[in-house]
């Protein structure tokens, strides 16, 4: 009982620590060493009751109780009955059709065409149904979140489009089809990557005002999207991860470009969706909590599925990051650890949603789950 509750206290204090950023990216990497202790992570069970259906492989299938499963309809929270598949698909319907609304026709034709192949080629989508259930938690109404759930989502896109590039990853396949520079040439893609970023804060700014978000909540979402993206985020963790292939990489350095690449986006849009659904400042530090395992938990379930699945499970290639001699958690903990870590992430992100209503919080408690078991 000692040695569970005092690994998992390591846990915690390796996913907050690795959370911390720094603004000089080449200090970072130095950090974090509490994570060299992570092999010795527990395995935390979940210690609500939800039902089951575990009934295909998963990231951490092999591992944790099918008691974890949060993909399943009508699971019980706080005494009630919360159908997750419905809500998924509701609120992704909806940022699915503001994405459309929102990505751009016409002149230069190509330009918008190769924008709006990219973004609207389906995806998941847990980004903007962050941003959105964040909105919801904290007693907003969902559809003022829906241009910062847009943004992320084109901000994730444009970094999907740049990282298949044959500068980055030369990546054929994603989504299912063709990348985009295969389908429109390189420099269509380069270019509707950078519109994307663009349009992305263009569209908060514009937008959130049109659902009564005040200003100086609006600009603490746009700082919010900006950190997130460039050398506190996405960026940084790019060229981290680029600088890093071949070469021997150290926990701490796997966990600064995990975060960097890509936990701070998840972050950022759960961050986005509390603030600029009036959040309190403690509710929304809570938010990012919670979001910062979530994010971390994505990057380590990704790079388990990279490893155990077909490309055709994925609609992106498996097999690339041993391919590319990239660290993942899988080759430097190994798959059992790995899933360890990743349950232990969905318990911390699961334990900052308790001083919250459990109706509220119901959505982002199963978010998370379906993070930690999807299959694609
Ligand atoms: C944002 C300024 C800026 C630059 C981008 C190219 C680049 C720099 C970063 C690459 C970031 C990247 C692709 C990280 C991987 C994140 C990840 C696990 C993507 C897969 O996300 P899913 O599974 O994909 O949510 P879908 O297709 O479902 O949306």
């Amino acid at each position: 009982m000692h040695v569970l509750a005092q690994s998992t206290a390591v846990a915690k204090v390796a996913a907050s620590g690795c959370l911390r950023r720094s603004p000089n990216p080449s200090v970072t990497f130095q950090r974090s060493p509490s994570l060299l202790l992570l092999p010795a992570a527990c395995r935390r069970r979940c210690r609500r009751g939800c039902s089951v259906s575990v009934d295909v492989r998963c990231a951490l299938g092999a591992m944790v109780t099918p008691e974890l499963n949060g993909g399943d309809v009508g699971v019980g929270v706080g005494g009630g009955s919360f159908d997750f598949q419905r809500y998924l698909s509701a609120r992704a319907d909806a940022v699915n059709d503001a994405l459309d609304r929102a990505m751009p026709r016409g002149f230069p034709e190509r330009l918008c065409e190769s924008m709006r192949y990219s973004v609207l080629a389906g995806g998941k989508r847990v980004r903007p149904v962050l941003a959105l259930a964040a909105c919801e938690l904290v007693g907003g109404d969902a559809a003022a979140a829906t241009p910062v759930a847009c943004a992320v989502e084109m901000i994730h896109t444009m970094s999907l489009i740049h990282d298949d590039m044959p500068c980055m990853d030369d990546d054929a396949l994603r989504r299912g089809r063709p990348s985009n520079h295969v389908a429109f040439g390189e420099f269509t893609a380069l270019l509707a990557g950078d519109a994307l970023h663009a349009l992305a804060f263009e569209h908060v700014a514009r937008g959130c005002g049109d659902h009564g978000v005040p200003a100086d909540r609006t600009l603490r979402a746009v700082a919010e999207l900006g950190s997130a993206s460039g050398t506190g985020g996405v960026a940084a963790g790019q060229v981290a991860d680029k600088e890093s292939e071949g070469l021997p990489v150290s926990l701490a350095m796997l966990e600064y470009i995990h975060v960097h690449k890509t936990a701070r986006l998840l972050e950022a849009a759960a961050v986005s969706g509390a603030i600029v659904g009036g959040g309190a400042d403690a509710e929304v530090e809570r938010v990012r909590r919670y979001a910062r395992c979530v994010g971390l938990l994505f990057q380590v379930v990704d790079d388990v599925l990279d490893m155990t699945s077909t490309s055709e499970q994925l609609g992106k290639t498996a097999g690339k990051d041993v391919e590319a001699d990239k660290a993942t958690y899988p080759k430097l903990l190994g798959v059992d650890k790995a899933r360890e870590y990743a349950a232990d992430l969905l318990a911390m992100a699961e334990a900052e949603l308790d001083g919250f209503d459990a109706e509220r919080a119901a959505p982002l408690r199963h978010l998370a789950r379906f993070i930690a078991y999807r299959q694609h």
